[in-house]
């Protein structure tokens, strides 16, 4: 059998990287929010496309390598080679990351640096297509034999992807214990030792429990405040916080139920969220149901919470990921509709 004969035709090749990197893009934000196993698809699907782009890269790396040289190198050219060593660093990255590996990068570290090159991906070759760009044309979606090729191709990156898990675990490294978000266990049930991060840079100094309270608002009928000492916190909750920069930790908190601050405060009809705000301004909302039977905790394993993760007062919502479990609380405020503005506050909150 001729082996060039299972090769795409160019244009396929090029439009399959496009579908590829667009769904890479869209599945790879789409996990900020995949806090629940519902979610799993979403990184299933990532995955997918990243074998597949590790198939079809060489692909197209194989036909285009003869119009480099150093003689003929144009600046479009310097973005074309910047794009595929990107994309191949993305890739080699987000494997890396797979099977189990780390690197000390400051605040930040292997995952970071995955999520980094691959949001460069769509940008490198968004410049890319501005002059090598074609038009789709039938013979881009071409034959029944491409088609099956295609399907092919992504059963055989679904095959792959199901078998990273068993090797994995057959050569037990720091990769086996992956959640399906991605996320790799720290310090569960260990009190406080786990990792304290911000989304940005929110860093406040300590907050003085003397002079912090906490105040119920908004669509309610009586506002109330409390101090540290009015918070009976007789509630439990266990509940994993997964952050999206790639890891876990599950743990019994202790605080006070919100729906017992919501019973007290009684909300009116049209009361549909509640919006938890930090002293720094990092505020997150919940639809009320969902909030009712979170958790604002005052200890972690029965130990009081460390000033880095919330003294004296965190957001505890499972299912929801780490960036939502507001820290160092100080108004529950309950509102009709949510504020689009929070999405802007958990990025600046810290400047
Ligand atoms: N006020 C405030 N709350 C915050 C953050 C923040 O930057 N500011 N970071 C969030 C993020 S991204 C995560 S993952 C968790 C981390 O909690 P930890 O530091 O206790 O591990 O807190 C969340 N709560
Ligand atoms: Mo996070």
């Amino acid at each position: 059998m001729d082996v060039r004969r299972l090769v795409p035709s160019p244009r396929a090749v090029d439009w399959s990287l496009f579908v590829a990197v667009a769904t890479l893009l869209a599945t790879g934000v789409a996990t900020i929010w995949a806090g629940t196993p519902r979610g799993a698809w979403i990184i299933d699907l990532h995955a997918i496309a990243g074998v597949v782009l590790v198939a079809l890269l060489p692909v197209k790396l194989w036909r285009v390598t003869h119009r480099v040289s150093p003689s003929r190198l144009t600046a479009r050219r310097v973005l074309s080679l910047l794009l595929a060593a990107d994309a191949t660093a993305a890739l080699a990255t987000g494997v890396w990351w797979i099977f189990g590996g780390s690197l000390d990068l400051g605040p930040w570290g292997l995952f970071h640096l995955h999520v980094g090159l691959g949001l460069l991906v769509p940008v490198l070759l968004a410049a890319h297509l501005r002059y090598r760009y074609h038009r789709p044309t039938r013979r881009t979606v071409g034959s029944r034999r491409d088609v099956l090729r295609y399907a092919g191709v992504v059963t055989a990156g679904a095959l792959v992807w199901r078998l990273q898990r068993p090797v994995n675990d057959l050569l037990d490294t720091a990769g086996a214990d992956r959640r399906y978000t991605g996320s790799r266990e720290e310090g569960s049930d260990d009190g406080n030792r786990f990792p304290v991060t911000s989304w940005v840079a929110d860093d406040p100094d300590p907050v003085d429990p003397g002079s912090w309270s906490l105040s119920v608002v908004g669509r309610v009928s009586t506002s109330a405040e409390y101090g540290v000492a009015d918070l009976s916190a007789d509630a439990t909750q266990q509940g994993l916080l997964d952050c999206t920069s790639g890891w876990y930790s599950d743990h019994e908190w202790q605080g006070v139920r919100v729906g017992d601050l919501l019973d007290a405060a009684d909300p009116d009809d049209p009361a549909a969220w509640v919006q938890f705000r930090s002293v720094t301004g990092y505020r997150w909302s919940l639809p009320i149901d969902e909030a009712r039977d979170a958790v604002l905790a005052t200890h972690v394993d029965g130990e009081r919470l460390s000033h880095g993760h919330g003294f004296p007062l965190r957001l505890v919502a499972p299912g929801r990921r780490g960036f939502q479990w507001v820290k160092w609380v100080e108004e529950v405020r309950v509102t009709k509709r949510r504020e689009v503005g929070e999405w802007l506050a958990i990025f600046v909150s810290g400047f």
